[in-house]
Order: structure tokens, then C-alpha cells, then sequence
């Protein structure tokens, strides 16, 4: 009985052990758009945003663009995200082939590219950092909590 109760307490101090590894997570690189890369998308902007909806970012990760013909890549702001203004960008246009960004803050991090009107055809990503994270770090908490009790309650039902 005692050596039951003390696997219980083993089993429960792993999920602990394992919880804080999972929120201690390195820092990832993501490549934007994946295989498609970053282009004017066939079937207009929902192709990044579908792609990003998918992705945990997390402060420190980066963001790969990585193209090939004649495209770049500017961090702009919302407004001019929104409208595909191109004068305007938040540092320089980086116009080689893979461009890196560190997302260093928490804040959301809006791209396009410049070339033409590929950002009006669809050329543009938001990178929203942390929501996706909160969201699913409560899911597998709630999950981790009903496994654990689910543990409990058999060795405890087991004891009797
Ligand atoms: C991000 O990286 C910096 C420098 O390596 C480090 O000091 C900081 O703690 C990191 N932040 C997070 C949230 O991991
Ligand atoms: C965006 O474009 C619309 C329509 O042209 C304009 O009314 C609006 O002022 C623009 N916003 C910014 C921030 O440039
Ligand atoms: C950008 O990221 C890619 C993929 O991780 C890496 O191969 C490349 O060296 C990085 N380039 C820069 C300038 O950091
Ligand atoms: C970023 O957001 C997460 C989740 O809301 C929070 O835990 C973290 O402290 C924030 N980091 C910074 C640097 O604001
Ligand atoms: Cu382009």
C-alpha cells in the first residue's frame, strides 16, 4: 500500500516535471509559408494567414523569408500593413534571400513585401505572438490536471 501511494507521488511529481519543461521551451526558427515560401500565394493572403494560425510563435523564436525572383521582405505597421503602403517601413527592406526576424518583444509583428502589387495580391504575414500559446498552455494544463486526477482516484480506488 505504502509502495502504491509512493508511485502515485512519483507519477505526480513527473507531470509535474514534465509541465515545466514544456513551458520552458528553446527557441524555434520558422520558415514563412513553409514549402510554399514566401512568393505572391496562389490563392491570395489567407495562404500566411492560415499558415501562421497553425504556429506557436513565442518570444525569441525566428522568422524565416526565404524566396526566390524578385521579391523582399519590410516590417511595417498595422495601418500600413492593412493598406500594402510601401513607404513607410519599420527598418530597412531586406532584399537577400533568407531574411531573418527575432521576435523580441511580444508584440505583433506585421511584413509584406514591396515589390509591385504583390502585397495587394497577398504578399503580407502577421505574426500574433503568445495567443495561440496562452490558449493551448490552458488545454494541456486542464489536460495534465484531469490525467493526474485520473491517477489519483485509480490508486486510490486500488488501496480500498
Ligand atoms: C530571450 O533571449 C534572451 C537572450 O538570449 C534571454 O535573455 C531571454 O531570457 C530570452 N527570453 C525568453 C522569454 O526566453
Ligand atoms: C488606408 O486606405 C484607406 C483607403 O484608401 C484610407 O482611407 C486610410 O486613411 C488609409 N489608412 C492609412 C493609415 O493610411
Ligand atoms: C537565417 O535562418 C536560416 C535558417 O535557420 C539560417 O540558415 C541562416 O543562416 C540565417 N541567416 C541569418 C542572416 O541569420
Ligand atoms: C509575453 O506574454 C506572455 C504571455 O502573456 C507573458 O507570460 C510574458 O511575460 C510576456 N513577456 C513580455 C516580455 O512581455
Ligand atoms: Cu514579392
Amino acid at each position: 500500500m505504502a509502495s502504491r501511494l509512493g508511485m502515485g507521488l512519483f507519477l505526480i511529481a513527473s507531470l509535474i516535471a514534465a509541465m515545466g519543461l514544456f513551458q520552458t521551451a528553446v527557441a524555434d526558427t520558422y520558415t514563412v509559408g513553409d514549402d510554399l515560401g514566401w512568393t505572391i500565394p496562389p490563392g491570395g493572403s489567407i495562404a500566411y494567414s492560415t499558415w501562421a494560425r497553425t504556429k506557436n510563435f513565442e518570444i525569441n523564436d525566428t522568422i524565416v523569408f526565404s524566396w526566390t525572383n524578385t521579391h523582399d521582405v519590410a516590417e511595417v505597421s498595422e495601418a500600413d500593413y492593412d493598406n500594402c503602403t510601401k513607404t513607410n517601413p519599420i527598418g530597412s527592406v531586406q532584399q537577400t534571400s533568407p531574411a531573418n526576424f527575432t521576435l523580441d518583444s511580444n508584440r505583433s509583428r506585421y511584413f509584406i513585401c514591396t515589390i509591385s502589387n504583390h502585397c495587394e495580391l497577398g504578399q503580407k504575414v502577421t505574426i500574433n505572438i503568445g495567443e495561440w500559446n496562452s490558449a493551448s498552455s490552458l488545454t494541456i494544463g486542464a489536460a495534465l490536471s484531469l490525467l493526474l486526477s485520473t491517477i489519483v482516484i485509480s490508486l486510490l480506488s486500488h488501496q480500498i
